[in-house]
């Protein structure tokens, strides 16, 4: 990848091509702007937090929407269907779609893309991809900081889709306001294994897939799940609704409990809650870009990283001591600048 800075910083991507300045098309709703701010975001470094700089302290009331749950429950049909209601209603809305597993699944984003055909055609609706920086991290931080543009330019909601059973997803599900995990009959008792973790940040259950047989059993079991969460948490009773994304059926449904969720929101103080989390996981994201990815990436691109990884696979050298060596060799780099995610 170029470096940031040969391509005329942040202003001068965003403005390719543009009579405006990058960053009064951005604010205008342009869109091309806009992909240009979220790639300057996605490589990181200085150019990133210039921009995220800029942004920071506009008005940012947007709804984050978290919709996670076991693979193909749903969940991409069923942000589309949201998004294009939401993006009907004259809203704005962004989708972000985390997929940690891409470099194994392969197909999984194109494969999202085609779902969200509808809403990837909306001039409402805007989607951007988190895909995975393969075993260099960054995904998290992509996210994050793709949330703070997005809201920071107006959109509203911001849907963010994760994918599989695991604590990255209930870790992203805590910064959403509004957590709906996504189950479907016949995948087993997904969200049982899951364990308490996510009832502890679902806000509502939907059952996908309604039009298949085994839907009545998994709606009462989801029912009984959302009664036992009721007894610790009696200020918010987990509504549980039942959708067939494929046709839209129920959609509306959920919809009004995405609603009704918000509203609850607004009446206790769980709003500053939710922002301190994010504001948490954005420094540990922060942390680990300077601290960890930062370091890998310089290895790497040194030609040290392979050798490093090939030592470690052979048995010479135990992964503790290799991480030393890029400790040692690769991130004291970052400290002088007083920054360390810069990318080559
Ligand atoms: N019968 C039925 N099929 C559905 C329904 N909703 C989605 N599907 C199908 O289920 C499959 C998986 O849907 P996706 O939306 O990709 O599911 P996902 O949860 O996003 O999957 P991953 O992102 O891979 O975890 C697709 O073939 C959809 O067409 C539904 O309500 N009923
Ligand atoms: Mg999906």
């Amino acid at each position: 990848m170029a470096d940031a800075g040969e391509r005329g910083g942040p202003e001068a991507r965003l403005a390719r091509g543009r009579e405006t300045t990058g960053y009064e098309a951005l604010l205008a709703g342009d869109r091309a702007a806009l992909g240009a701010a979220l790639s300057v975001v996605e490589d990181g470094g200085e150019d990133s937090h210039r921009l995220l700089d800029r942004l920071r302290g506009r008005d940012a009331s947007a709804q984050i929407i978290g919709v996670t749950g076991p693979p193909g429950s749903g969940k991409s049909t069923l942000v589309n269907e949201l998004a294009v209601r939401y993006a009907d209603q004259g809203r704005r809305v962004a989708i972000v779609a985390v997929d940690p597993t891409s470099p194994y699944t392969g197909g999984a984003v194109l494969g999202d893309r085609v779902r969200m055909n509808r809403a990837s055609r909306h001039p409402g609706v805007f989607i951007r991809s988190a895909a995975t920086r393969g075993l260099l991290g960054g995904v998290a931080r992509a996210t994050l900081d793709f949330v703070r543009t997005f809201e920071a330019v107006g959109y509203d909601p911001i849907i963010v889709e994760t994918v599989g059973i695991g604590q990255s997803e209930v870790d992203i599900a805590r910064i959403a306001h509004t957590a709906i995990v996504v189950e479907a009959p016949g995948l087993g008792d997904a969200v049982q294994a899951m364990k308490a973790g996510v009832l502890e940040i679902a806000s509502v259950l939907c059952v996908n897939k309604a039009d298949l047989p085994g839907a009545d059993a998994k709606l009462l079991q989801m029912n009984e799940l959302a009664d036992r969460a009721a007894a610790y948490a009696p200020d918010w009773r987990i509504p549980v609704v039942a959708t067939v994304a494929s046709t839209g059926q129920g959609v509306d449904d959920l919809m009004a409990a995405i609603a009704s969720h918000r509203e609850h929101l607004g009446s206790t103080d769980r709003i500053r809650a939710i922002e301190r989390v994010r504001a948490l996981a954005e420094i540990r994201a922060a942390l680990e870009a300077l601290r960890v990815d930062a370091p890998l990436g310089r290895a790497e691109r040194a030609g040290r990283l392979e050798d490093l990884a090939n030592a470690v696979a052979a048995r010479t050298i135990s992964a503790r001591d290799a991480a030393a060596s890029v400790d040692r060799e690769f991130a004291a780099a970052a400290y002088p600048e007083g920054r360390g995610d810069e990318r080559a």
